[in-house]
């Protein structure tokens, strides 16, 4: 009988043209690194780190011409060359209008949160992000998190898990009235969520909603072309688009964005404001210069901007993006051939593994996630990253906030790793998973007061 080939349509429209070689550690070793390092993957040196599946946050690798066109780098302090390529580009491939540069996502958060936020309004969002919540919070805001229900359950096959429920948003409305309302933001692949799409038909019916009320959209589009990689797979009407006409059409809903560049544009460092609404861009432009540098850099080489420039122009490319997200479902198949719970569909950016049902004997306040990721780098040197409860933090008043999502995240790199890399990381989790009875949780022995996920220390229970 005929062997029937199946495609590997996923493969990688590039080759490689230098690589990094890599440290392997023994088990010995890496029970030493990771009890040095609280039991926190954000406190181990990257040096005893074999696969760093930690983030996918400016751990991108460059293309020739994205490094080629940082030699073009306008140092200039002042109406530098490279702001301009940059602001073209977001220009075109985004369309939004005026554009503030800044050293990162969370400094284009800042600019805006304080602009937009007066103290006691409320900030709703599909799903809450660490550092967007934060700086809401830090301007006297309130964040309401206004996601489907079907966001907060790993199992559920929604494929649009980063819906905005309309409903939730229009109760808040109705019960504070839209002028306690600073903005909504809409996050596309939602990052807490598993790295889930916005749909253009929720996009769209958000417009309407809030053109009615009067109220602004301000997109995080840290993942904008993943997110639209998935309408051009699933939505109706839209399987003859490119990513970058879909990227536009979604820009298109919005009335303004922060962009943490370290990701969808293929960076290492780099973020950039951006508003349609000229009064906005005008305080933001008079307040970047206390935080970030000047209007035309915002804490950014002239080089960044340049690699941002063309970055952008190979996110929207649809072999890109195939290849991209085609290997983390790669991944994602293999550990639910292992029989690893991971939350599905499987998301843009990563592979999540559910810890609650991983670890179903170690209860959320023994921390199963950051645990489970402790154990994944004792085993095999991947490193991941905990996104439950430690992750979530405390409320404003002290108390913890309890997520439903208890997860440790595999991201990947864009650009980065190997299909043998992904089939280490599965073999670890099964490993791992194999073992899972013999696991026990941890107690937190050093909690700082801002973003504690990135430096608490944990001890063994
Ligand atoms: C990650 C990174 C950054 C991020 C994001 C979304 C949807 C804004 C930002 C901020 C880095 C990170 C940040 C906090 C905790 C852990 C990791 N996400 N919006 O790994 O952008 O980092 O450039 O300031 O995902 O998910 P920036």
């Amino acid at each position: 009988m005929k062997k029937k080939i199946i495609p590997r349509s996923w493969a990688e429209p590039y080759r490689m043209k230098m690589v990094e070689l890599l440290k392997t550690t023994t088990r010995a070793q890496r029970v030493n690194a990771i009890k040095k390092a609280g039991y926190n993957t954000f406190l181990l040196p990257s040096e005893d780190v074999y696969i760093d599946l930690l983030t996918d946050s400016g751990t991108n690798a460059m293309s020739d011409r994205q490094w080629s066109a940082m030699m073009l780098g306008d140092e200039a302090y002042a109406g530098s060359k490279s702001f301009e390529r940059m602001e073209k580009a977001i220009r075109k491939f985004y369309g939004y209008k005026y554009i503030i540069p800044t050293h990162q996502g969370r400094g284009a958060e800042n600019l805006l949160s304080q602009i937009l936020i007066k103290k006691g309004q409320y900030v709703p969002g599909n799903m809450y992000f660490t550092t967007t919540r934060l700086h809401q919070e830090l301007a006297g805001g309130i964040f309401a998190d206004v996601i489907i229900d079907e966001a907060h359950d790993p199992k559920n096959l929604h494929p649009f898990k980063g819906n905005v429920d309309i409903n939730k948003l229009d109760a808040l409305v109705k019960k504070h009235g839209a002028d306690k309302i600073a903005y909504i933001t809409v996050a596309t692949n939602v990052n807490m969520a598993g790295g889930q799409p916005v749909s253009m038909a929720n996009l769209r019916e958000l417009r309407t909603y809030t053109l009615q009320h009067g109220i602004k959209v301000i997109h995080d589009m840290t993942r904008v072309a993943e997110n639209a990689w998935f309408i051009k797979q699933r939505e109706e009407g839209y399987e003859n688009k490119t990513v970058r006409e879909i990227v536009l059409e979604i820009c298109s809903l919005t009335d303004g964005a922060t962009m943490s560049a370290k990701k969808d544009a293929l960076v290492n460092i780099g973020g950039f404001m951006a508003t349609n609404d000229y009064e906005v861009y005008e305080e933001a432009r008079n307040l970047v210069v206390v935080y970030e540098g000047l209007h035309t850099y915002g804490g950014l080489a002239g080089r960044d901007m340049e690699a941002i420039a063309v970055g952008i122009k190979e996110s929207v490319d649809d072999n890109h993006q195939r290849a991209r997200v085609g290997q983390v479902e790669y991944l994602g198949e293999r550990m639910k051939l292992y029989g690893i719970p991971i939350v599905e569909p499987i998301g843009g950016h990563g592979v999540f593994i559910d810890a609650k049902e991983f670890l179903p004997h170690v209860p959320q306040g023994q921390f199963p996630a950051q645990t489970l990721a402790a154990e994944i780098f004792i085993d095999s040197g991947v490193r991941t990253m905990e996104r439950g409860i430690v992750s979530a933090g405390r409320k404003p008043n002290g108390e913890n906030y309890h997520p439903n999502l208890e997860l440790v995240r595999f991201t990947i790199p864009r650009r980065v790793y190997t299909q043998a890399h992904m089939d280490v990381v599965a073999e670890s989790a099964a490993r791992v998973f194999e073992n899972r009875k013999k696991i026990k949780g941890m107690v937190m022995i050093y909690e700082p007061k801002y973003l504690r996920f990135f430096q608490a220390r944990f001890e063994k229970l």
